[in-house]
């Protein structure tokens, strides 16, 4: 058995509070599609309702501590040493779309520092959580990132901009550089559970430009305690959450793909 502290089961329990509700919404979800305005607005109340659960459930635990919420955005606490950073719904488009992809993101910093994080897929019921220096596990089995080390076999998770949002030649031009070099590209669209699956080794490696702390702050642990590396796609790093893109991948595969996706030679 691994080590579970008290910490990760205070967020194992909130997650799992929060996966009730936000499972019994999902089965809503397809009755919803066939209306003309389609289940938006149910999606929204879903995910706020999701995160009023996580928020009530960590400040009963532990009490103080500061949030940064991706609905309710930041909550200064009395304990300024901690903050927890929450996305109750990752993955909101492919709950929207009744695709059973989504999934719970807790993650705590302590000074500054992201020290555990704990991402629940309430659906194929896995729960990945790693915390500073203990290791990183899924349902209680430990992960380990890939030792590939050729581009060539290679399997690497990205998310694609949408309408709205900028970076779309990039994305054709980063593209363009990688098709061809790697063993393939998935985009799942669900940032927690692409770093979470680097973590377990399922893919080789992930980049996406554009996230906010919540999307990635779980997921970062989790790679780092699986032994791989997080930066971003100039190569700097450790991941900060100032860098405007992610790039986590195991050790012998960043600096390859933090070049060619830059459009370099290996
Ligand atoms: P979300 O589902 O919580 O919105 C998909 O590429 C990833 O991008 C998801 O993790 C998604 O998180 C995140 N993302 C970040 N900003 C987004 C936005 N403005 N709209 C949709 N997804 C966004
Ligand atoms: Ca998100």
């Amino acid at each position: 058995m691994p080590p579970q502290s008290a910490l990760i089961n205070v967020m194992e329990k909130a997650a799992r509070k929060a996966a009730r509700s936000l499972r019994r919404d999902f089965g809503e979800v397809e009755n919803l599609q066939v209306s003309r305005k389609g289940p938006a607005d149910f999606v929204s109340a879903a995910d706020l309702k999701a995160e009023e659960v996580l928020r009530e459930e960590l400040e009963r635990a532990r009490p103080g501590y500061g949030f940064l919420l991706e609905e309710q955005g930041a909550i200064v606490g009395a304990d300024k040493t901690h903050r927890w950073i929450v996305d109750p719904l990752d993955g909101t488009t492919n709950f929207l779309h009744g695709l059973a992809h989504f999934a719970i993101s807790i993650a705590l910093e302590r000074d500054g520092a992201l020290v555990a994080g704990l991402i629940f897929d309430p659906i194929k019921d896995e729960i990945f959580w790693g915390e500073k220096g203990k290791g990183a596990f899924v349902n209680g089995r430990r992960l380990r990132v890939t030792a590939r080390e050729h581009l060539s076999e290679a399997l690497i998770a990205t998310g694609i901009p949408f309408m709205g949002q900028e970076g779309h030649e990039r994305t054709l031009g980063e593209f363009a550089a990688l098709t061809h070099r790697v063993a393939g590209i998935r985009r799942y669209g669900s940032a927690s559970l692409d770093l979470a699956y680097v973590a377990a080794g399922r893919f080789d490696g992930f980049w996406e430009h554009g996230l906010q702390p919540w999307d990635i702050a779980a997921g970062i642990v989790l790679v780092r305690e699986a032994g791989g590396l997080v930066g971003d796609i100039d190569g700097r790093q450790p991941y900060t959450f100032n860098l405007k893109n992610i790039l986590a991948t195991n050790e012998p595969l960043f600096t390859p793909l933090s070049r060619v996706l830059r459009g370099k030679e290996v």
